[in-house]
């Protein structure tokens, strides 16, 4: 080791000289400083692995748990191996013939090394490629056992289940706050096999039959010549597509309205879309749609912050996901069911059950909660876990079937194709975040990627080698039953029912649910995106589509782009609102909300700090932005400065007691971090501040931190201000169960 130091001593001695021209101190040269940090040279205890590092449990062929051994992959040995467990003395220096010679084709290990990396990325999934999971579990009620046998909806059952939430247009380094639908998958690990449910945040679909998906998905991504713009509707060819198929207006309204922006993943419903069919332990049917409610109630983002966010933090609700489950925030969701009678018509209050661009309101039909999920941690590998979950919507457990609906049949096939080329061929259940916990008895063999070590010469049926296993399960032993629908003598056709040729009057029924103010947006945004477009028969025939929903959303869009509004061209019975699809009005839970405190380390810290205390107490999370970073005294540690804060990180603002600017004091265009303390006159507090107000947060001033608000002229609804800290806190709780200062939104719709 000697000799090879002294080696590479020369060798960098050697690379001074040669650059000793340019004036610049060789890093590691004889003579400079010592790095400041040294490798260590005795291995480490190494840490212990995380509970969720061994993925979910194996099972051999023969239905035994397969041995801890076979699962230990984690980085935690002594000693650095190749892939054979060979261990190595070197990966730093590639083998040469001499330290400056060629390198040898014999080595080895520079070529496992380089090989495995060449082949690190899989493709990125065709829709959905970007998403954040996280694992948790789902303890039923038993409330749902009048309509479904599935064991895991029984009273007190506790499943594991890994959620994986996704934006669907945009590749995997895409921005997390686009306009854009949601994905929501969650698998239950249940006793009696895997239960997929592959939802997503809005109720509704684009396509009433999924040979249409590969058309919607095409005219929703970039464009095929410039492969622009990145996850982004606001573009030509998607705006072509929904103005002609009008059948995806319903959802496209979802999109343009604020649960196109959500402000969290915690914040999200979820929904199963189509209508299932469950049975239950009587032999009894019924048609079910799934919800996710979530605990904190459905908030979003307005657009400028879902813009800026982009750009400051794309990882926003990536980072938000994980962050508050590290800090103990655990996100809650109630599954919740409609429940229909399963009559031969499939339809409900003159709904079409099977057309999944329809929902049923609850107002008609209540949702009634079944269970409680609870995520409780994050990932240890994004990779192996996020990246190689692989849902399916026919993954399916006794009790719980699908329907005909055309979208939902179609599913059934894409997901396992999709992961063949995705994850590389049919053995992706053996990956350990997709295996059951339930046993695994199969007869499917070989293919890429097999890693079970199958037992056995007869992997068919029947057999007598084997004993005749594996046998049938009857319904007593927890076998799954196709339930024997009636399918009604037809003719094969290409066609849909009458019933499928209403495209607008849900769509109404969505804008009419509305308050002012969540219409506003919705109009900002059908403005914000028709005015991305170029082609101006797109947008003319997008109007057409806007008046056939309403009037006035067609007529302020149209005024938005210079247009004339066109005439209604469709007539249909005016549709019942759902005030339950607002999401204005209520108050919710504030656990985990980011509260941004402006301090000055020149004012009151003693009350900062108990404010701060106050807030944690609550659940909530307060950090800290000062001029500069690090200590601030009285025990307060600055997590944010002006140079790094931004007011789309916080939900809410408070400015705390801040020492008066000197009298002469010139306002510090160009302050920067580490600048004496300049609270009151630095105009990035005056930023943050107004763009709070502006997208209407709560905002709290104490002590001398209200002559600031004053200097903004910041006042009126949703803004409190007290010479005590305490009186501010108990406001800003109040004010932010609400998500939003509704009021401060102008409206004029
Ligand atoms: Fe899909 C992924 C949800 C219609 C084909 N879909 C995917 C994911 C979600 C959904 C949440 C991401 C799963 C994950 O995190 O890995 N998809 C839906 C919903 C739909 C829907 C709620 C309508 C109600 N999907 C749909 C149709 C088709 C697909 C009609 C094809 C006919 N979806 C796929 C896919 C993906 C997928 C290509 C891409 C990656 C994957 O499956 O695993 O197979």
């Amino acid at each position: 080791a000697k000799k090879a130091a002294k080696k590479a001593g020369d060798v960098v001695e050697a690379v001074a000289q040669a650059v000793s021209l340019v004036d610049k101190p060789v890093p590691g040269a004889p003579g400079s400083e010592p790095p400041a940090f040294e490798e260590p040279t005795e291995p480490r205890t190494p840490p212990a692995p995380k509970p969720d590092q061994a993925g979910p449990q194996v099972v051999s062929a023969t239905g035994e748990p397969a041995g801890d051994d076979e699962l230990v992959r984690a980085q935690h040995g002594e000693f650095l191996t190749t892939s054979t467990g060979l261990r190595l003395r070197d990966t730093d220096h590639s083998l040469k013939a001499g330290p400056r010679g060629p390198t040898l084709l014999q080595d080895h290990h520079l070529r496992e090394k380089i090989t495995h990396f060449d082949h690190e990325r899989i493709p990125e999934r065709v829709v959905h490629a970007r998403g954040a999971g996280a694992h948790g579990v789902f303890v039923g009620y038993g409330t749902a056992d009048a309509v479904s046998l599935a064991e895991f909806l029984g009273e007190g059952v506790e499943t594991p289940v890994f959620v994986r939430f996704s934006t669907v247009l945009g590749s995997r380094g895409s921005a997390d706050t686009v306009r854009d639908t949601r994905g929501f998958a969650t698998k239950f690990y249940t006793e009696q096999g895997t239960f997929d449910l592959v939802g997503n945040n809005i109720p509704v679909f684009f396509i009433q039959d999924g040979i249409k998906f590969p058309d919607v998905v095409h005219a929703a991504k970039p464009h095929p010549d410039r492969e622009i713009p990145q996850a982004q509707s606001a573009h030509d060819t998607f705006w072509d597509f929904v103005s002609l198929h009008t059948e995806g207006q319903h959802h496209t309204m979802w999109n343009m309205s604020d649960r196109g922006i959500p402000r969290s993943y915690r914040t999200m419903e979820g929904f199963g879309v189509h209508t299932f069919r469950c049975l239950n332990a009587a032999g009894e049917t019924s048609l079910v749609k799934f919800h996710w409610k979530p605990r904190l109630g459905v908030h979003s983002l307005v657009w400028e912050e879902a813009q800026l966010l982009a750009g400051l933090d794309p990882d926003f609700h990536r980072r938000d996901l994980y962050d508050a489950i590290e800090s103990g925030a655990h996100p809650q969701w109630e599954l919740g069911v409609q429940v229909f009678p399963d009559v031969p018509e499939q339809v409900f209050e003159g709904i079409d059950l099977l057309d999944p661009t329809k929902i049923v309101p609850e107002e008609l039909a209540p949702v009634q909660p079944i269970g409680l999920l609870t995520l409780t941690a994050n990932p240890t590998n994004f990779f192996a876990e996020t990246e190689q979950v692989a849902f399916h919507v026919g993954h399916l457990v006794p009790g719980i079937d699908v329907t005909d609906d055309p979208l939902l049949q179609a599913r059934l096939f894409s997901y396992v194709d999709t992961q063949l080329s995705r994850l590389g061929g049919p053995n992706f259940n053996q990956i350990p975040i997709n295996r059951p916990h339930a046993p695994v008895n199969d007869m499917l063999r070989d293919g890429f990627h097999q890693h079970a070590d199958h037992t056995g010469v007869a992997p068919y049926r029947p057999n007598s080698l084997d004993g005749g296993c594996p046998f049938h399960a009857g319904s007593t032993d927890g076998a799954f039953t196709d339930v024997p629908v009636t399918v009604p003598a037809a003719s094969k056709v290409r066609e849909n029912p009458a019933s499928y040729d209403d495209h607008f009057s849900q769509v109404r029924l969505f804008w009419t649910s509305m308050t002012p103010v969540e219409q506003e947006h919705i109009v900002s945004a059908y403005s914000f995106e028709l005015g991305k477009c170029y082609e101006q028969a797109i947008k003319e025939r997008q109007l057409v589509a806007l008046a056939n929903i309403d009037d006035e959303l067609c007529s302020r869009v149209a005024q938005g782009l210079g247009l004339p509004a066109p005439e209604r061209t469709i007539e249909y019975d005016e549709p019942e609102p759902s005030p339950a699809l607002s999401q204005v009005g209520e108050i919710w839970p504030t656990d985990g909300r980011m509260v941004g405190v402006v301090v000055d380390p020149a004012g009151d810290l003693e009350a900062v700090a108990e404010m701060r205390e106050t807030l944690l107490a609550a659940g909530l999370l307060p950090l800290l932005i000062a001029p500069h970073g690090g200590d601030l005294g009285n025990g307060l540690v600055a997590q944010r400065t002006f140079a790094t804060a931004r007011s789309v990180e916080f939900d809410a603002i408070v400015v705390a007691g801040a020492a008066p600017p000197a009298p002469d004091a010139v306002p510090a265009r160009d302050a920067k971090a580490g600048d004496a303390s300049t609270v009151a006159s630095d105009p990035r507090v005056g930023l943050l501040v107004e763009e709070c107000f502006r997208h209407s947060k709560s905002i709290a001033a104490f002590g001398e931190g209200r002559s600031i608000l004053d200097e903004l002229a910041i006042s009126g609804a949703g803004v409190t201000t007290s010479d005590d800290a305490a009186d501010v806190v108990d406001d800003l709780m109040t004010l932010l169960g609400a998500h939003r200062v509704w009021e401060r939104f102008a409206t004029t719709v």
